[in-house]
């Protein structure tokens, strides 16, 4: 155990890699742009430097802990030079902060509220750039960017990917992506990792707020809502509720006063997702074709492996996500009920940006409609409960809507990595005997790490699965597929980093405790579920019998 002196009061450090960890863990909440302990430090922003008893300047997040260290990080000179950054940052930032969509949550205005920065002395004359909107998921806007470097050196260094980059010199630098293209013209993926580090307004969520606040107010339409199994721990967020603590029963009490017709859970899908996708492992198995077998239910993923592992795509499983089954099966009900002549359209509460993009796809057609009309992220969904005046902490939870209310722990797992993979095994060794489970647990999927690697025997066949989350990571692993180097039989993949708990569309700030918090609400919620396997869930059991029969292919798989 070492030592150093923060503002007169002796500190512990252990292993912390950077004295702003230091500092931070002694309970000050020194100020960032561009310091993210998931990614490399860039020490450009300098809000975080501290001043030595020696009177030595510097980034905290830029220097090693030592013991001894006496260390101030509040004093008039780091007043004025923090209050200085951010008066030239404000000079050339567009300052419409009233109607931007980050108002509230943007770093940049907290901060200059917290530093009473009440006055800015110089003129923007930085020409008006060009808004991009090109992307379904997410909207790049320019003139809002303080130029921290987080977005890029997420998409690198996290999703290995690497669309955005500094273009251009002095003070007309920007983060664009390469060669001046627009958005829709590169490789990403949607997932919207960008835009929840990003600071200021300047990458944001594609909203779909106003056209789903029309289809609610039309007589003549029924909205039906699916709920994803990530959204419950995230959305109480902003109300008060403590990280990570179910709410959807508030939700659904929510959604129905702001006048949605019919409430589901993609829980649901997830079932159903299980029911088709262990068959087809089996299948494939059985027949040695097209291992390993991939899912397919994170849209970031699977454009992530046809854009750089094209001759790789056969291995995505055939399975729709269980938004789109969700969706389908929901749109085949409204088509056989001929009694009713509303218009049936479909919103998915989500917290995924890329899931805007996945029912946009021409294969999540069905009869020439799409099968979700809307996805709205957990962050809109926000919105439209402040703006409606409704508060989450306080409202009476209510249950979900029936006959799709019902859904396995299993599924409610699909929201964190591993969860899927699990999900599967439960459902080929068929036992919901808590030992089984357990001993299920314990092969290695649940976790946190970039790749986790499990051998589970199915029936005689040893099978070999990976379970990969962040897109560097899968990236990595395909290519030693691709050259043989590799060997499974089962791979999933998230895009996000600890799965759709993270999702783009998440409300941020997205810290280790909510992260943590947000991962541990989801296996409560299974710790907590009547039914633990999805094939055990009488609603899926009747719809195999009823509606599905005979349609399988046509409403869950895709070509
Ligand atoms: Fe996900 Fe999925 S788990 S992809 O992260 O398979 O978005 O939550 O809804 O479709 O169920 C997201 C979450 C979600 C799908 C499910
Ligand atoms: Fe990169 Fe994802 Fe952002 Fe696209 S949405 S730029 S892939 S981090």
């Amino acid at each position: 155990m070492s030592y150093m002196t923060i503002n007169n009061r002796r500190v512990a450090f252990t292993d912390e890699k950077n004295v702003l960890s230091v500092i931070r863990k002694s309970g000050i909440d020194l100020p960032t742009f561009c310091y993210h302990s998931e990614l490399s430090t860039y020490g450009a922003c300098r809000m975080c430097v501290v001043e030595d008893d020696r009177g030595r300047v510097f980034a905290s997040c830029s220097e090693t802990p030592r013991d001894g260290m006496v260390i101030y990080t509040n004093t008039p000179r780091l007043q004025h030079h923090r209050k200085m950054i951010l008066e030239l940052l404000l000079a050339s930032h567009c300052r419409d902060c009233t109607t931007c969509r980050e108002n509230g949550v943007c770093v940049l205005q907290k901060l200059a509220r917290q530093l009473g920065i009440n006055y800015v002395r110089f003129e923007n004359t930085k020409p008006q750039l060009p808004i991009d909107e090109t992307s379904d998921c997410i909207v790049l806007d320019s003139n809002k960017c303080i130029l921290c470097g987080d977005c890029v050196r997420t998409c690198e260094e996290i999703q290995g990917i690497g669309v955005l980059d500094f273009a251009f010199r002095g003070s007309k630098m920007q983060v664009t992506p390469a060669f001046n293209r627009r958005m829709a013209e590169t490789d990403c993926v949607g997932c919207g990792q960008c835009r929840s580090v990003c600071p200021t307004g300047a990458i944001t969520i594609k909203y779909n707020v106003s056209p789903v606040w029309r289809e609610v107010a039309d007589p003549n339409t029924r909205v039906v809502v699916q709920i994803a199994p990530a959204v419950r721990v995230a959305i109480g967020d902003k109300f008060g509720i403590p990280k990570g603590e179910n709410s959807l029963g508030k939700l659904v009490a929510a959604l129905r006063r702001m006048g949605f017709d019919e409430i589901y859970d993609t829980n649901f899908g997830a079932d159903l997702t299980v029911m088709e996708e262990s068959k087809e492992l089996l299948e494939r198995l059985e027949s040695g074709q097209n291992l390993p077998l991939f899912t397919s239910c994170c849209p970031g993923w699977v454009k992530f492996c046809e854009n750089r592992f094209p001759e790789l795509r056969g291995h995505i499983s055939t399975c729709r996500s269980p938004q789109q089954m969700f969706g389908a099966l929901l749109k085949e009900e409204a088509r056989m009920n001929e009694a009713d002549k509303r218009r049936t359209v479909v919103v998915s509460i989500m917290p995924c940006t890329a899931k805007k993009a996945e029912i946009l796809r021409p294969e999540h057609m069905t009869e020439g409609e799409q099968d979700v009309d809307y996805v709205l992220t957990t962050t809109e969904v926000t919105r439209m409960i402040q703006e409606t005046g409704i508060d989450l902490a306080v409202i009476e939870p209510e249950a979900l809507d029936m006959p799709f209310g019902i859904s396995s722990g299993a599924g409610a797992i699909f929201g964190v990595t591993g969860g899927v993979t699990e999900a599967v095994l439960r459902r080929l060794m068929n036992s919901s005997n808590v030992e089984v489970l357990e001993e299920i647990s314990y092969t290695g999927v649940r976790g946190v790490d970039g790749l986790k690697e499990a051998t589970v025997l199915v029936g005689e066949r040893e099978v070999k699965i990976a379970v990969v989350n962040g897109l560097k990571t899968a990236g990595e692993l395909m290519e030693r597929i691709k050259t043989g180097e590799a060997h499974y039989d089962f791979v999933e993949v998230m895009a996000c980093k600890r799965g759709c708990i993270t999702g783009g569309g998440q409300p941020v700030p997205i810290g280790p405790r909510t992260k943590k918090a947000r991962l541990e609400g989801l296996y409560k919620i299974d710790n907590m579920a009547q039914i633990k396997l999805s094939n055990e869930n009488p609603i899926i059991q009747n719809l195999y019998q009823g509606l599905l029969k005979g349609k399988e292919h046509k409403l869950l798989h895709n070509e």
